[in-house]
């Protein structure tokens, strides 16, 4: 692991989670996974070292490395990239300003910071964070520094799909009190959004996955109905239409599947159902419709980190954690010790009932 260039930060990991996206890109469906790279985009650390220019954190500063990176009010005046305009008005959280290089697996300051264990071949960057290595090099814009008594055990959870589906129910969507929702796919993200919408109010949040094992917790994080696809021969956008009679106010897709969203956007209620896309598709992979399910007023949205601009919110979701205001502790259902253990990670998260694997370094 090289030293810091200008604007980086190295980080030694503390605790590190994985989402499935790690697999998938590691699985060779992500386009802007680029092999050889380093995975894992959720964890909590320490800065071990700063390079030239970096002012908003020092060594021993604890952060969570955001794979969304932010840029500073120094740069809101001026034009980094065709986001600029955008991220000003608070039209969008998505910051363009080192995107191109973290998409492209390198770093701002020209090359890669890892190399293999041969000494011989250097290893890419995932997602601008990389973090399950026991140090890694991130941008400045991305070290999310949060309070030095954070747990770095649960601040992991923070880095991707709790605020993924919080932010999705709350920012994307507007959940309103009294609506009913339908969740589709219920790992960690889908049930965050369960979460969220019974904080909201929802009434009815109807919990969809094909595999009947998930329904239980579904249901004790606050679905109020369940189904699976499997016992109904009909599309289930069918299913969901005749049990709220005509569609519901929002729906939710956290699978990655196109069929999927595609069912997620046809059960929201002609008129005025919004659906949010939040699952990662396969890269590729693309979505369809009958137009007319548009003309018809439902709307189609996705979000990225559920629209939260990352430094800002990781520091004040922490804060809601430590006040009790945010639980994560449910959703911690794996403990792995030593940066060997991230395949048991792996494994446990194939296995099905594994929502987040929190692994020690
Ligand atoms: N690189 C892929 C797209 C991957 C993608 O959509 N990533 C999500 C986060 S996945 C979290 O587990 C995201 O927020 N994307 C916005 C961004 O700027 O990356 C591809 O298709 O090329
Ligand atoms: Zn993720």
């Amino acid at each position: 692991m090289a030293p810091p260039k200008e604007n980086e930060v190295r980080i030694r990991i503390d605790y590190a989670t994985l989402c499935g996206t790690d697999l998938q890109a590691a699985a060779g469906k992500d386009n802007e996974a680029h092999f050889p790279f380093v995975p894992g985009h959720e964890s909590a650390g320490t800065v071990e070292s700063i390079g030239p220019g970096v002012t908003t954190v020092k060594p021993g500063d604890k952060v969570v490395p955001c794979y969304q990176a932010q840029c500073f009010a120094d740069d809101l005046s001026k034009d980094h990239c065709p986001r600029c305009r955008g991220y000003r008005q608070g039209k969008t959280n998505l910051c363009g300003k080192v995107r191109g290089f973290t998409g492209a697996g390198v770093m701002r300051a020209g090359g890669v910071r890892f190399q293999g264990a041969d000494g011989q071949q250097e290893l890419n960057h995932f997602m601008g964070i990389s973090c399950f290595s026991q140090y890694t090099v991130i941008h400045e814009e991305s070290a999310g520094k949060i309070r030095d008594d954070a747990p770095l055990t649960k601040a992991p959870l923070l880095a991707c799909a709790l605020p993924t589906g919080y932010g999705a129910v709350m920012n994307t969507a507007k959940v309103e009190a009294g609506s009913s929702v339908a969740v589709f796919g219920l790992g960690t993200v889908g049930l965050s959004i369960i979460e969220a919408c019974k904080r909201v109010g929802a009434t009815r949040i109807i919990a969809i996955d094909n595999n009947p094992e998930k329904f239980k917790r579904a249901l004790a994080w606050g679905a109020t109905d369940t189904v699976n696809p499997k016992e109904h021969d009909g599309p289930i956008q069918d299913v969901i239409i005749k049990m709220t009679n005509g569609g519901v106010d929002y729906s939710f897709e956290a699978t990655g599947s196109v069929d999927i969203m595609r069912a997620a956007l046809e059960c929201a209620h002609i008129g005025w159902g919004k659906s949010v896309v939040v699952g990662v598709a396969a890269g590729g992979a693309e979505i369809s419709t009958r137009p007319f399910q548009l003309i018809t007023g439902r709307r189609w949205l996705g979000t990225a980190f559920g629209g939260w601009k990352t430094r800002d919110a990781i520091p004040m979701l922490v804060d809601k954690t430590m006040k009790g205001e945010i639980a994560v502790d449910h959703y911690i259902t794996h403990r792995f010790d030593g940066v060997a253990a991230q395949t048991d990670a792996i494994e446990a998260l194939h296995c099905g009932d594994c929502l987040r694997a929190v692994v020690r370094y």
